[in-house]
């Protein structure tokens, strides 16, 4: 099994302590029932959600690497929120919601959450949800923008593993993607094929409904879910110099390459990438 301890947990924290102990650190921390404050830890489940934006069309994704001339981050399917909500209860766990803007697709939504005062400068267009049905994992990743995140939950338990930047050798990442190799299995890891994973040390971040989970800039993440559940991740983009260029690099160069290869070359490119990470 991978090393794994178990992330630190407070009930509650000032921003002083939240800055000091945590973000200068680069630590991640549980801050739990944070938002059993805020009007959607009290309304939020996934009846609300039907009832107030069933309506409402979304793009669902998998974590199966998108394959030819298609983007890295191509959705899977397109339907009624109230009709995936649906699929979920009946066993659905391959597709998922991800990265949806509440103010764009959720709007419904917006009124229910505030940004808590933990010291962090949030950036308030993009709140945004991930949900997903019992048994679902999303691939492990680190955010392309090198945000502070803060994931506020509800619903059913999630786990999920995280690991440092400086980790990133062990990871096996496909170059010119913010993912690892899709075939490792984190619970159970093959160490004869992936011989990099025996050192790997990580943490695991355990939520229940109405927690929150700080991820700091770069942190890798492999989600877990154990229960039907949703999440809410709020965002607090770079201001030192060396995340605010990595978040350019990111975007403007690595995504963009990556972009073109893909519709130049298909999937000699993305084999391509898949040799070059099994050269550890
Ligand atoms: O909880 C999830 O489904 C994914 C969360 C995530 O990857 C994120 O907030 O960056």
């Amino acid at each position: 099994m991978i090393d794994l301890e178990p992330t630190e947990r407070v009930t509650a924290i000032t921003s002083g302590n939240f800055i000091d102990q945590y973000k200068s650190r680069q630590k991640p921390v549980v801050i739990e029932q944070l938002a059993s404050n805020w009007q959607a830890g009290r309304k939020w489940s996934l009846d609300y959600i039907k009832d107030a934006a069933g309506d409402n069309l979304v793009r669902l994704y998998d974590s199966v690497p998108s394959t030819g001339r298609k983007h890295q981050h191509a959705p899977k399917a397109k339907m009624k929120l109230r009709d995936y909500i649906e699929l979920l209860e009946n066993g659905e766990k391959d597709l998922r919601l991800f990265f949806c803007n509440i103010l764009t697709f959720l709007p419904e939504l917006s009124r229910d959450f505030s940004y808590p005062e933990i010291g962090l400068k949030f950036f308030k267009k993009l709140p945004v949800l991930f949900l997903a049905g019992k048994g679902a994992r999303v691939q492990m990743h680190f955010d392309i923008d090198m945000a502070d995140l803060l994931l506020c939950h509800f619903g059913g338990q999630k786990r999920i593993f995280l690991f440092p930047p400086s980790q990133t050798k062990y990871m096996y990442r496909v170059p010119f993607s913010f993912s690892s190799l899709y075939d490792i299995d984190y619970e159970n890891p093959d160490y004869e094929r992936f011989p990099a994973l025996r050192h790997l040390k990580g943490e695991v971040a355990t939520l229940q409904n109405n927690d929150a989970l700080y991820i700091p800039p770069g942190y890798w993440h492999y989600v877990l879910y154990d229960d039907i559940g949703f999440s809410m991740t709020l965002r607090a983009f770079p201001r030192n110099p060396r995340d605010f260029l990595a978040m350019l690099r990111n975007i403007l160069l690595t995504r963009t390459i990556d972009g073109l290869m893909r519709k130049l070359l298909g999937d000699s490119w993305n084999e391509r990438n898949r040799r070059k990470v099994l050269q550890w």
